[in-house]
């Protein structure tokens, strides 16, 4: 998708895949056919650079036509290079503009508890998105309002856009931060499904629930695992065919 529209993250797509796979085909209440059916869980992609994946996901789950997938990032498609709400209803919020997913789910978890619905809200959060103040905020008033029905899922992946995450501001010890914050906060490999799919599943207690995902940036291509490079940059033809063959 990426080397179709010429630019574009496939780094921060490839390491949330197995993330989105246990989402769309184990764990959500959701609807395919009725996008916005209120008792729908919620999950928002807060680090929306990683959407190629998303809309994948969504395709694959039926929400609409694969054919359109290449379409990605063209003028006037639905499937624009950070994710919008306003052109495709399948998504829960419009995201890209790194920070604000948190406090999204947070508005969607409070409603839920006002509507006396059931549903949960999940938000996939980038280690290097988790910098932004206004996460630790979103952290602090989950906490303080118990809101159980609330999964913050950080996809660990040690790359941001400029370098490692442990050389431009660490958040080390995550874990401890979020414990520290009133989180029930958990560990796995973000790529073990066996792993992934008990995490999410797991039943909500009193506190939102924070899951540290480790994954590999770019996993799957082995020219793109860890290679920084491939935050923000398409693969050229050649690139593209080795990591076809690659992931097949
Ligand atoms: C508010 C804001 N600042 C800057 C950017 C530019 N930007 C896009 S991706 C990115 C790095 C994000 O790193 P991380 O959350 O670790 O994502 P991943 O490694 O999964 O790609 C940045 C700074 C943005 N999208 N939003
Ligand atoms: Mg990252």
């Amino acid at each position: 998708m990426t080397a179709a529209a010429g630019s574009g993250h496939p780094g921060g797509s490839l390491s949330v895949v197995e993330l989105l796979v246990a989402f769309y085909f184990g764990v959500l209440r959701h609807n395919p056919s009725d996008p916005q059916w209120p008792d729908r869980d919620r999950l928002i992609l807060s680090k929306g650079h990683g959407c190629p994946a998303l809309y994948a996901a969504l395709a694959e789950a039926g929400y609409f036509d694969r054919e359109i997938l290449t379409t990605l990032r063209k003028l006037g498609s639905p499937l624009q290079g950070h994710p919008d709400k306003r052109h495709l209803p399948a998504l829960e919020a419009s995201t890209g503009s790194l920070g604000q997913g948190l406090s999204i789910g947070i508005g969607m978890a409070l409603a839920a508890r006002l509507d006396q619905r059931s549903y949960r809200t999940y938000v996939i959060l980038g280690d290097g998105e988790i910098d932004e103040g206004q996460i630790w905020e979103a952290a602090a008033y989950a906490s303080f309002h118990k809101l159980h029905n609330l999964v913050a899922v950080v996809d660990h992946n040690k790359y941001q856009l400029d370098g490692p995450v442990n050389q431009i501001l660490d958040m080390e010890p995550i874990l401890d931060k979020w414990r520290a914050f009133g989180w029930d906060a958990i560990e796995i490999d973000g790529h073990d499904l066996r792993e992934v799919l008990p995490a999410l599943r797991r039943a909500a207690d009193a506190r939102p629930r924070a899951i540290i995902a480790h994954t590999v940036k770019g996993k799957g291509v082995s020219f793109m695992e860890n290679n920084n490079d491939f935050h923000g940059k398409a693969p050229t033809r050649d690139e593209t065919e080795r990591a076809l063959r690659e992931l097949a």
